[in-house]
């Protein structure tokens, strides 16, 4: 277990007396200025401000610049860096094995949306309690910066490389699919990271964020979708969001009438104000059409697009016990001798 520090005067505590240092990992090797580091500082602040007992999380990825990322984060976490697109089913085992573990992903546009969709997509259907993050650039950084199935159709690569396929929408599949809770963010755009980041964590289900995270050193220019610049000009926010974890007792300022509340299972609470209009966040027809239009007319929608709180989770499905199977005794796990022979006579 992770020790608590001795509160001292100035020294910036959570609710488990745990310091921000507690949460951090070893130093990034990423490039300067890339978007994923941004995205790690987001989930520093978070497990913080929530206070997550760091021991208690296990951190998966695949393979890229991106997966990477769970190295600079929770040094005192479990970690596992699968092999590329592959970590899907290296979570739903880990999961399994112990439900009472807090679980985050972290992969890239590539490692889901190419090698990996084949996993992504069952696990999104299995609605596997789990934060899902991709760090979505639009190119496979670690390999010098190739389309990836992320790059929208007509955008260019450094060298003026026209893209002439259409992209996928990982937001639009992962609804389609039934993840119960999907968001798409931008990693400039910090408040709203912070916000989306920990309502995922209060979660209980797959909660997937597709986070637009460009890559300055391949996939920063004029022509790429996946800019700086480009996200800058074109997010559109669909609202403002708020989050009120369990243990704070907060009250959030709203014109009445422009505000939704989604309640999780924790008792926390997501606040939506200045909603566009007619939008609900728990209509998943209303969010397919929005990512469509939205879409259409070239604008990046940020926010919570999907919530469906209360949907069973895979655990809940598979009907396991409240003890993690990790920690059950082999006479629970293993048929006796009795039932076994039982088992084979039934097959005479
Ligand atoms: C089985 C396998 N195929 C291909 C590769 C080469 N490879 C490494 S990372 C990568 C793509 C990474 O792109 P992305 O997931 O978008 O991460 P980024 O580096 O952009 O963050 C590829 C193709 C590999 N490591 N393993
Ligand atoms: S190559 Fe791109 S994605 Fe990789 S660390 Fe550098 S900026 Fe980030
Ligand atoms: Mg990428």
């Amino acid at each position: 277990m992770t020790t608590p520090t001795q509160p001292v005067p100035g020294r910036r505590l959570n609710r488990i007396n745990l310091e921000p240092t507690a949460y951090r990992g070893s130093k990034t090797t990423l490039c300067a200025g890339c978007g994923h580091n941004a995205i790690t500082e987001r989930i520093i602040d978070s497990f913080w401000e929530l206070g997550i007992q760091p021991d208690q999380v296990l951190k998966l990825s695949g393979i890229g610049c991106s997966s990477k990322s769970p190295a600079y984060f929770l040094s005192q976490s479990h970690g596992f860096n699968s092999v590329h697109g592959r970590m899907p089913s290296v979570a739903t085992g880990a999961v399994v094995a112990n439900h009472k573990m807090l679980a985050i992903g972290i992969s890239g546009d590539g490692d889901t949306g190419a090698i990996g969709i084949g996993q992504f997509v069952h696990l999104m259907r299995r609605n596997l309690p789990m934060v899902y993050i991709i760090e979505d650039n639009g190119c496979y950084g670690l390999t010098k910066g190739q389309f990836s199935p992320t790059a929208d159709l007509g955008s260019t690569l450094k060298t003026g490389v026209i893209n002439d396929l259409p992209p996928i929408d990982t937001c639009a599949l992962a609804i389609e699919l039934g993840a119960s809770f999907v968001a798409r963010s931008f990693s400039g755009d910090p408040k709203q990271l912070k916000a989306i980041l920990k309502a995922a964590l209060s979660h209980r289900g797959t909660a997937m964020i597709d986070v637009l995270s460009p890559c300055v050193t391949f996939n920063d220019h004029d022509g790429s979708t996946k800019s700086y610049s480009y996200a800058k000009d074109h997010e559109e926010p669909l609202s403002e969001l708020s989050f009120v974890p369990f243990f704070e007792d907060i009250t959030i300022d709203y014109e009445p009438g422009t505000s939704t509340t989604v309640s999780l299972h924790d008792g926390s609470k997501i606040v939506l104000t200045k909603m566009s209009e007619h939008y609900n966040p728990v209509d998943r027809n209303a969010a397919l059409r929005l990512l469509r239009e939205t879409t259409t007319r070239n604008e990046f929608v940020t926010g919570i697009l999907y919530i469906e709180p209360d949907k069973p989770d895979f655990i809940n499905l598979l009907g396991l016990v409240d003890q993690p199977l990790a920690q059950l005794d082999q006479s629970r796990t293993r048929p006796s001798k009795v039932a076994l022979d039982e088992i084979m006579e039934s097959f005479r």
